[in-house]
């Protein structure tokens, strides 16, 4: 009865901005292509890798590993305490470094809720000393602060017997009792969870599509009865889905996972095309999602600045990873990185933020704004050049305009240049 009551009361939210169905293709609300728009001018946000996997501090497979068993693995919720755990202080260090929005797990391989759900004891309150919400804490904090609320949902499940098993997971010793409908409708109803009883979700981040990828008899996941329920009970939100593959219909915006689009370095999406959905990547600050005591292979701030401004420069958000300590803190090597995003940030925000698609160089890579061009010289230069129409208005730095070859010259740069280029009508 008080489920339904939710569910009423999640659907008068959304009265009027009903997402359309027309001869059975999704259209997106206003209120959907409001939010794909504003999200496409995030440029950057904060991806967080958060659950009892932190304990054994080997990352977020570990139970995958072969070396444990469930029994002993549930375990490690008991020691779950992170003290120092304040998703103010959070969400204000992700605020500073000009993030403008966070991806939480809320539920990752291991099937361990991070949120306190009615659908399984297995979470954060009911089975860890902490019980606390943090996904409720995380929710409100970014609401006060003004960011932007995504969660992380896995559809695998290392745990539960109902799910039908895929690639991984074979060796967590559960028993093997296969029901998709049983496991769909336990989905259902924790996403009805997150998003009619949490504040402010506005993206559903979808991972593990890939578990039933190599099936000798293709798997339906039942996507689009999922992605219809999710838009019918709050047609806003944006759904996402690091299948690796060309979007799938009802999916508002499309993800890269450690690869700029269109680029295939991982070798996770060797066929993916790039669509005209907005565009997001994701990528770790060190090696790991989740936090690994030994990972400490960070990239510099000024690796992850170029990495921003080239996922840009393709018209894409970058999704930067943290993985939160076991007591509740970010480590210090992220905080540090954050801190010097932010200063370039608020320096050369306006360059990235709100910016399209722009042009890769052999110096560098473009961004543009209406008829605002900015050069970003990444590489070790004297001079850049790019072709243009016409002489442009003005530019921040001084140059010569061949009229003839119509080329922009900017000489006398250096490495990590910005130059704006105000072009003619
Ligand atoms: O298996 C996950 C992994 O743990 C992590 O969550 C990343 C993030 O993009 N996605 C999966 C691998 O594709």
């Amino acid at each position: 009865m008080k489920r339904m009551k939710k569910t009423f009361l999640c659907l008068i939210a959304a009265c009027g901005m009903l997402p359309l169905s027309v001869f059975g293709q999704y259209v997106p609300s206003a209120d959907n292509l409001e939010a794909r728009r504003e999200f496409e001018g995030f440029r950057f946000g904060i991806f967080l890798h958060w659950g009892i996997y932190i304990e054994f501090a080997q990352g977020e497979w570990y139970l995958n590993s072969g070396k444990l068993k469930q029994e002993e693995y549930q375990k490690v919720a008991s020691c779950f305490y992170p003290i120092h755990f304040h998703a103010k202080e959070w969400v204000r260090a992700f605020k500073d470094s000009g993030a403008k929005y966070v991806t939480f797990t809320s539920r990752h391989h291991d099937g361990f809720s991070m949120w306190r759900t009615k659908e399984s004891t297995y979470n954060i309150v009911d089975a860890t000393p902490f019980r606390r919400d943090v996904l409720d804490e995380l929710a409100k904090a970014c609401q006060e602060e003004g960011i932007r609320f995504h969660l992380y949902y896995s559809l695998l499940d290392w745990m539960r017997e109902d799910y039908p098993l895929g690639s991984t997971g074979h060796d967590t010793g559960r028993r093997l009792r296969p029901n998709y409908d049983s496991y769909f409708l336990f989905m259902k109803n924790q996403l009805r969870e997150l998003l009619c009883n949490y504040q402010g979700v506005d993206g559903l981040w979808f991972d593990g599509y890939w578990d039933h990828s190599s099936d000798a008899t293709p798997f339906d996941w039942r996507i689009k009865e999922l992605y219809d329920y999710i838009h019918t009970l709050k047609p806003r939100c944006l759904i996402g889905n690091n299948h690796h593959i060309a979007p799938i219909e009802g999916e508002d915006f499309q993800m890269f996972e450690r690869d700029l689009p269109g680029q295939n370095t991982s070798g996770f999406s060797p066929n993916q095309t790039v669509s005209q959905l907005p565009l997001e990547m994701c990528q770790t600050m060190n090696g790991n999602w989740g936090y690994h005591v030994a990972d400490n292979g960070y990239k510099s701030a000024r690796d992850l600045i170029t990495l921003l401004v080239r996922a840009a420069s393709k018209g894409s958000n970058l999704l930067l990873n943290i993985g939160p300590q076991p007591n509740g803190e970010l480590p210090s090597a992220a905080l540090e990185r954050l801190k010097e995003m932010g200063v370039w940030m608020r320096e050369n925000g306006e360059s990235v933020y709100g910016t399209t698609r722009g042009e890769e160089y052999p110096w560098g890579v473009t961004t543009r704004k209406g008829q605002t061009l900015y050069l970003h010289v990444l590489e070790k230069t004297d001079a850049v050049t790019i072709p243009l129409a016409k002489k442009p208005r003005s530019a921040s730095a001084s140059f010569q305009y061949d009229r003839r070859n119509h080329i922009l010259t900017i000489p006398n740069v250096e490495q990590y240049d910005i130059i704006k280029v105000e072009l003619l009508d």
